[in-house]
Formats: structure tokens, sequence, C-alpha cells
């Protein structure tokens, strides 16, 4: 018997940045909708899944967090490899985090496919008596690297599910317009081979 295909689009994303910015909150908070302030250091999950609707096609996550690699900084080009999306994330109430992430952001850059896309996020922005990089830092970040950047909160929820709903529609539409370039590229060797065909028959009946 067929199995239906249980999705129209699959996104790898990847999540990097240092340990303890909130990372895996952030994951886990987007697919199962739970915030755990005693969350454990990942060890040996680094794999989620979950599927979202956009306008009727299922858009599937595939989700890499770095089971506590990042600590250690001994996350390989492996980690990376095939990824659609990357996230580089920083923690509101770590200025260590923000410094670091020149070094993550070149990573990236360095290990990324051509048409991976970055994404800045920050995260804990619920915690203001803890914050130590105010929004104009952040804005500045996105003039220097030229790349979006996010404010999150797992705890709070703000702006969890509208940053992968913002991914997962920016994803779909790049990948029905790599479809349809597929398509119109076709049909344009169709075109080609037609008009060459015309031009040979026409001198065939000519000669
Ligand atoms: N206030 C606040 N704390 C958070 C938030 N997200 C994570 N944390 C806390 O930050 C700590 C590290 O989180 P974790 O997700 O394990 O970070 P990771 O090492 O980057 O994966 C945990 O104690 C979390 O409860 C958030 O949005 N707000
Ligand atoms: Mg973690």
């Amino acid at each position: 018997m067929e199995t239906k295909k249980r999705y129209d689009h699959l996104v790898k994303l990847v999540m990097v940045g240092d340990a303890g910015i909130g990372k895996s909150s952030l994951l886990s908070k987007f697919t199962s909708g739970a915030f755990n302030q005693n969350y454990l250091t990942t060890v040996g999950v680094d794999l989620l899944f979950t599927t979202v609707e956009v306008e009727q096609k299922r858009v599937r996550f595939q989700l890499w967090d770095t089971a506590g690699a990042e600590r250690f900084r001994s996350i390989t080009a492996s980690f990376y490899r095939g990824a659609h999306v990357i996230i580089v994330a920083f923690d509101v109430t770590n200025g260590d985090s923000y410094m670091s992430l020149p070094r993550w952001i070149s990573e990236a850059r360095r290990y990324k496919n051509s048409e991976c896309d970055v994404i800045l996020v920050a995260t804990k922005a619920d915690d203001d008596e803890n914050r130590q990089v105010d929004s104009d830092h952040i804005l500045a970040l996105e003039t220097t690297y030229g790349i979006p950047c996010v404010e999150t909160s797992a705890k709070s929820s703000k702006n969890v599910n509208e940053l992968f709903d913002i991914i997962a529609h920016d994803q779909m539409k790049k990948k029905e317009e790599e479809r349809k370039g597929i398509e119109k590229a076709k049909s344009e060797k169709r075109k080609i081979t037609l008009t060459l065909t015309r031009r040979f028959s026409s001198f065939a009946c000519c000669s």
C-alpha cells in the first residue's frame, strides 16, 4: 500500500551559540509548548521534529540541537551540513554570549551551503532585571552583519511561534520558487529544442 508523504517541505535547522543561553529551551518550547526552568543540560538528545502548516502546506522541521557539544567547541562541519537555516543565538542577560557572536557567525558562514539562511536570535527577552544587551545593540547587529535578529523568550513565549512561522514561510517560498525555476528552465529548454527542430525541418524541406 502506498504511504502518503507526511509533509510537503523538509527544513533542516541547526541552532548554535554559547552554552546555557537557552537554545534547548527555545527548541523545546517550539516543539512541545513547554518551558521548564530546571531544564537539564542537553545530553544525547540532539534532534527534534515538528510540523507546521503554512498556506495548506506542511512544513516539517528537523531541528538540530548541539547536545552540549558547544561547551567544548566541538561542533563539527557535519553538524551544519545540508542545513537550510542556521540560528545563531545569544542571551540578552549574558554579555559574553553577545561577544561570542562574531565567532559563531563566521563558523556558520564557513560551513553553510550557499543557499542556507543565517538568523540571529536573542533569547531570554523576558528577563529585564538581568538584561545586559539592550535593543540598540541588537539593532546594531543587524546592520553589522546584514542578518535579521529576533528577540525571543522561551519563558514568556515571546516571538517563539512567530520566529518559526516566518522561517517556515520563507523556506516554503524559496522551495516553490526553486521548483518554478526548474520548471521554467525545463520549458525554456523545450522551447529551444522545438525552435531548433523547426529550423532544421524547414532547412530539410528546402534542400
Ligand atoms: N528567564 C529565562 N530563562 C531561560 C529562557 N530560556 C532558557 N532559560 C534558562 O536558561 C538556562 C539554560 O537553558 P538551556 O535551554 O539549557 O540552554 P542551552 O545550553 O543553550 O541549551 C535554563 O536554566 C533555562 O531555564 C528564557 O526564555 N527566559
Ligand atoms: Mg542545550
